[in-house]
C-alpha cells in the first residue's frame, strides 16, 4: 500500500518513549497499536535501555527536582522504545492521548488515555512525549542523530528540523 501524505498542511513530528514499565509488561505493541490507529506515522524506532548518563542527559531539564533520583532509577531499569512519529499536530496529539503525567490522576480524569490504561502512578506512566517543537527536535536527534531518510523531506514544514 503507497501512503499518500497530504503535504499542503503542517506535519509535525514527535518523539514518544514507551517506558520500562509498559514494555516490562507486555504492552509495547498494544500501545504502538494506539499510535497507529490514531493516525501517527511512525518513522523510526529503536529499542533501547538508557544507560544512566543518558537518562540524565535526556531529563536534564528536571536535574534537581526531588523526583530526579527516582525517575533516572526508573527510566534504566530496562529496555525501553523511542519512536519518532508524525501526524499533523503531533506534539499536541500525542500528549493528548497520553492523558496527564500522573496515571493515577489519568484515571479519573481520562480513563481511555494511554497513561490511564498503562501507567501506575507519578513516575511509572508509560509513556513520554515532547512537550513544544524545540524539545521535539532535541529528543528526535538524541535517539536519532542520523535522521535524514526521504520520508521526512516529503512532509515539507520537517524539512527545516534536519540535520544538515
Ligand atoms: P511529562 O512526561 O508529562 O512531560 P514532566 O513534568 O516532563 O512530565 O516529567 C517527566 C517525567 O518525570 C514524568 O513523565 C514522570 O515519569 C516523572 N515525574 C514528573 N513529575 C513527577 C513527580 O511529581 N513525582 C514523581 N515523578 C514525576
Amino acid at each position: 500500500m503507497v501512503v499518500e501524505l497530504d503535504t499542503s498542511v503542517s506535519n509535525e513530528f514527535t518523539l514518544a518513549m514507551i517506558k520500562p514499565d509498559a514494555v516490562a509488561a507486555g504492552k509495547a505493541r498494544d500501545i504502538m497499536h494506539a499510535i497507529e490507529s490514531n493516525g501517527f506515522y511512525i518513522i523510526a524506532k529503536k529499542y533501547i535501555q538508557l544507560t544512566e548518563a543518558e537518562a540524565k542527559e535526556f531529563y536534564g531539564e528536571h536535574e534537581g527536582k526531588p523526583f530526579f533520583p527516582n525517575l533516572i532509577t526508573f527510566m534504566t531499569s530496562g529496555p525501553i522504545y523511542a519512536l519518532c512519529m508524525s501526524k499533523i499536530g503531533a506534539i499536541s496529539a500525542w500528549r493528548a492521548l497520553m492523558g496527564p503525567t500522573n496515571s493515577k490522576e489519568a484515571r479519573e480524569i481520562k480513563p481511555t488515555s494511554l497513561r490511564a490504561l498503562y501507567g501506575t502512578d507519578n513516575t511509572k506512566n508509560a509513556c513520554h512525549g515532547s512537550d513544544s517543537t524545540n524539545s521535539a527536535r532535541r529528543e528526535v536527534l538524541f535517539y536519532f542523530p542520523d535522521i535524514s531518510f526521504p520520508q521526512l523531506v516529503d512532509q515539507g514544514d520537517l524539512r527545516k528540523y534536519i540535520k544538515k
